[in-house]
């Protein structure tokens, strides 16, 4: 039998995740931090370097870098080049469907050190359009990756995760080479993929800063560097479903990425705060034969390289400061023994309830069985520590329903942020508790909250009974 308050509508107050923000790491040439792991600057002239050469290859080549012409083939050879002599194997991929004829293959460079589980993806595309030599789109993004590339292995710290570099054929002509890859790949190497991070246009002379799925997971690190600069990015409206990342969004892997904009207009409010010129293109000239050395934004060049840098030590470097997971203590009161604290929201659901039984001892949360439309969440904020590269949020719950059939009436998620993580309903109902499990490696050193929720419909009663919440390791 089940309780008192059925509350319809009944808006929640959910405690927003709100740890501090990663230390970003100094200029590792001019501090006198000696941490090695410590995220390093990028060279900037060293982007523009390899600018230059991807340029004069263009010059060599019709003036461009297209998908079907010698001049990507050339650039191909160019990363490649440095790609080896810095110690990686390289593979290049035949597009063999999907692209246009004649085009020439994707790049993939992996570094061969931390959990193969785990993979960081960062991506950018190599081809132009015919027009001219692509230098903002996507010579920047190119350089930008290949010397945040060559600097991970001229630091060669040690790795908790995975990472692996890609340059993309045939973008231009839509999506081709990254959707090849990401459709080749079996699921179960989609599923090691824990993110992907893509770079199209990051030197926009009369650029802003944006940045994909902003609030996701996954831009956490890229956000928190900007924000450190104190550059106020915005979301990447314009470039959204424009370009590679979309390929990975499509089997629903995290993505996010740095931009700075095309073709579209800063706005007076955006002139304010990053200057440049409203009502004008942010690359005035994209796609245009003026896309050229002289179209580069060498500060906003740098600010990407870097953020490039930070994200990837974030993401699979052992930074040393929590190179192990100690998950003792992360979800606090995660068998409701003790009161209700540090838990919010609807904590009257925390309790020893009659009719219904905890897992173990003799509290638990009873979330639903109103039998009416109502809303009832619990949440809590938790630090996942940098060392839990596995980290999963393991929780009990036994599901009891008066609703049948297969369709879903009454639902329990599990979010982290605003990210929702596991959806169960009267469908999954049965006998008893069951374990049951949500992924948090993407969390791994960071700050959220957790929030559990069940929502009914106007009749017939589920009651979602919940205990001992904890976080793991594996
Ligand atoms: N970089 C553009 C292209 O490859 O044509 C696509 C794009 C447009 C990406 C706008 C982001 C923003
Ligand atoms: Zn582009």
């Amino acid at each position: 039998m089940k309780r008192r308050f059925a509350v319809a509508g009944v808006s929640l107050a959910v405690v927003l995740g709100c740890g501090t923000l990663p230390a970003v790491a100094a200029d590792s040439r001019t501090t006198t931090d000696t941490t090695v792991s410590a995220a390093p600057d990028v060279d900037v002239n060293k982007v523009k370097a390899h600018l230059n050469e991807l340029s004069a290859i263009a010059g060599r080549n019709g003036g461009n870098r297209r998908s079907t012409g010698q001049g990507y083939d050339d650039s191909v050879a160019y990363v490649k080049g440095r790609l080896q002599a810095a110690g990686y194997t390289v593979t290049e991929q035949p597009c063999t469907s999907g692209c246009t004829s004649g085009a020439g293959p994707n790049l993939i460079a992996e570094w061969p050190h931390g959990d193969a589980n785990n993979v960081y993806m960062f991506g950018a595309h190599l081809d132009g359009v015919s027009a001219g030599p692509g230098m903002n789109d996507n010579g920047s993004g190119s350089a930008a990756l290949l010397e945040t590339a060559l600097t991970l292995a001229q630091q060669n710290p040690a790795m908790r995760n995975r990472v692996r570099f890609a340059w993309w054929t045939d973008e231009e002509q839509g999506l081709n080479g990254s959707d090849f890859y990401v459709r080749s790949l079996s699921s179960g190497e989609r599923a090691r993929i824990k993110a992907y991070y893509n770079f199209d246009m990051v030197a926009s002379t009369n650029g802003g800063y944006f940045i994909n799925h902003i609030t996701s997971a996954a831009a956490a690190p890229m956000k928190a560097y900007w924000d450190s600069l104190g550059l106020q990015p915005e979301e990447n409206t314009e470039g959204a479903g424009r370009s590679d990342d979309y390929s990975f969004e499509q089997y629903g892997i995290p993505t996010s990425g740095y931009a700075m904009g095309a073709s579209a207009r800063k706005t007076s409010a955006q002139a304010a705060k990053w200057g440049g010129t409203s009502g004008s293109a942010y690359d005035p000239c994209y796609h245009r034969s003026c896309d050229t050395l002289t179209n580069i934004n060498t500060t906003g060049l740098d600010r990407a390289s870097d953020g490039i840098a930070y994200t990837l030590w974030q993401r699979a470097v052992d930074t040393g400061t929590g190179g192990d997971c100690d998950t003792a203590g992360a979800v606090g009161n995660g068998g409701f023994e003790s009161g209700t604290s540090p838990w919010t929201g609807n904590t009257g659901v925390i309790g020893a309830h009659t009719g219904g039984s905890a897992h173990d001892g003799t509290r638990f949360a009873w979330l639903g069985g109103n039998g009416s439309t109502s809303t009832e969440s619990i949440s809590q904020t938790v630090t996942v520590p940098p060392g839990c590269s596995q980290a999963s949020l393991s929780y009990w719950l036994h599901i009891d329903t008066d609703e049948s059939g297969s369709r879903a009436y009454d639902r329990f998620t599990v979010r982290a942020g605003g990210t929702t993580l596991a959806t169960l309903s009267n469908v999954d109902a049965g006998s008893g508790y069951v374990q049951r499990s949500v992924d948090l490696s993407a969390y791994a050193g960071q700050t959220v909250t957790l929030t559990f929720t069940a929502s009914e419909d106007y009749s017939l009663r589920t009651s979602f009974l919940l205990d001992d919440v904890t976080l793991r390791n594996g």
